[in-house]
């Protein structure tokens, strides 16, 4: 049976796109994968047949057979344990990898995704107002890139010498970088390890789901403009401000 995946072509999005195409590229047989890229300017994370699917409204979600799992770390450890390959251990050796790919989740992922809105999309927000938010994220953001860089050392990968899952879940935030304004520049080891993870055929494949070839770098105005308009309108969140209510 296929797999589903529902996804956009966002950091949370790439962990699972990239995640498919390490796989296809450790040599496992996958079943076929049906991939539905969620239009999120278009607010088709919050149809039904997507919340049906996560009731968060966000994206990714997979589903398999008559299960859905929402959450890109749980994605990631769902397919490393489903489809066995060096991106996870599978033995006690696990527990190198996994408090990573979690450290992730908990704090890379927010904190550059904090940095990033104040910084490109909470366009409503008056500047005196969002000087302390921006200066709070990103300081934090630095300090989470200095934990990643003493981590790091100089091992060519997260977790040692092997990549893993751990390097798929905090390479989408830190490849965006210069579009959250947080200067990973200053610690030269985390810089070449983007470059290192870029290079990965897989990475390649995975970043170009829903996406033009030729817009992995580097994106054209029009799509700058759609994903900074698309955002601010998430950013805005008129959803939560029905949900709360
Ligand atoms: N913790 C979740 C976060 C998912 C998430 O924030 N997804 C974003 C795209 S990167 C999204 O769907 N945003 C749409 C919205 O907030 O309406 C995960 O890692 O899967």
């Amino acid at each position: 049976m296929a797999l589903e995946i529902w996804t956009s072509p966002t950091p949370n999005g790439w962990k699972v796109t990239i995640m498919i195409e390490e796989l296809r590229e450790a040599g496992v047989d996958l079943p076929d994968i049906d991939v539905r890229i969620i239009d999120l300017m278009k607010g088709e994370q919050f149809e039904d047949d997507f919340t049906e699917r996560n009731l968060n409204q966000k994206i990714p979600v997979l589903k398999d057979g008559n299960r859905c799992i929402p959450e890109s770390g749980a994605i990631l450890e769902y397919l490393a344990e489903k489809f066995p390959s060096p991106l996870l251990p599978l033995n006690e050796r696990k527990w190198d990898v996994l408090p990573w790919v979690y450290w992730q989740m908990a704090n890379l992922g927010p904190v550059f995704g904090n940095k990033l809105s104040y910084t490109r999309y909470m366009d409503d927000i008056d500047p005196v107002k969002k000087e302390h938010p921006l200066e709070r994220f990103n300081n934090e953001a630095l300090r989470l890139v200095s934990v990643f860089d003493k981590k790091l050392g100089d091992d060519p990968y997260l977790c040692g010498d092997t990549f893993t899952i751990a390097d798929i879940a905090s390479y989408p935030w830190l490849r965006g970088y210069k579009w959250s304004k947080v200067d990973i520049t200053t610690r030269p080891r985390v810089k070449e390890w983007v470059d290192r993870v870029r290079a990965r055929p897989a990475v390649e494949r995975g970043l170009a789901y829903g996406v033009p070839k030729d817009e992995i770098d580097s994106w054209s105005k029009e799509r700058r403009a759609n994903y900074r308009q698309s955002g601010s309108s998430i950013a805005a969140n008129q959803s939560l401000k029905d949900s709360i209510q």
